[in-house]
């Protein structure tokens, strides 16, 4: 992603201040409010917006060493599997409609059915963090409706676990990208 001063679009800004914002602290202290302040502001993430029939799509908008941003655009009925982070952060803020995340936890010791907990909804401009500790979780848009989110992952993982809600059986599953840079993969 390359382009001049004067070119520059605000979501090319935003991953400049996401690269300064890893490089000088790791922990990511100021990432929700920089996903804030650009959702609240701009509509130039609808350059990688892309819905598909049958699945949430994943377009990813820029990956460095230590985080990758990325469009989710949620069809209206579409979730994600109940699923972890493998170890790694997760922020994630609305650009579009109204998304709803379901938490869930393993049973201790034996196992059995996820143990369901709180369902979270977020608006547009709303940010929100998840990481393993805090729980595995299932995220759709709101009320079966359509909506898009922006996603920073740090660092970048491409697997992670799926689980069954009812054996709370757990399996890998390979994350892939609809489109790459706005460029939809394979097109
Ligand atoms: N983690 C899921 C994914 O990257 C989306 S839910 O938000 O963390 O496909
Ligand atoms: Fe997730």
């Amino acid at each position: 992603m390359e382009s001049t001063e004067e070119t520059r679009q605000p979501i090319e800004a935003l991953c400049e201040q996401l690269d300064a914002a890893f490089r000088e602290d790791p922990r990511g202290t100021s990432v929700a409010g920089l996903l804030e302040a650009y959702t609240q502001e701009h509509g130039d993430w609808e350059a990688y917006r892309h819905f598909l029939e049958g699945a949430y799509t994943r377009n990813l908008v820029h990956r460095t060493e230590d985080y990758e941003l990325l469009l989710l655009c949620w069809g209206a009925g579409q979730e994600s599997p109940v699923h972890n982070h493998m170890g790694q952060r997760c922020w994630m803020a609305i650009v579009e409609g109204e998304v709803e995340e379901v938490h869930y936890r393993r049973q201790d010791g034996a196992p059995g059915p996820l143990i369901e907990g709180p369902t979270k909804r977020y608006g547009l401009g709303q940010a929100a963090f998840i990481n393993d500790d805090i729980a595995l979780h299932l995220v759709r848009g709101a009320d079966g409706r359509a909506a898009s989110s922006l996603h920073v992952y740090a660092k970048p993982y491409d697997v992670c676990l799926i689980y069954d809600l009812q054996t709370g059986a757990e399996s890998a599953k390979t994350l892939s990208y609809h489109s790459v840079e706005g460029v939809v993969s394979g097109a």
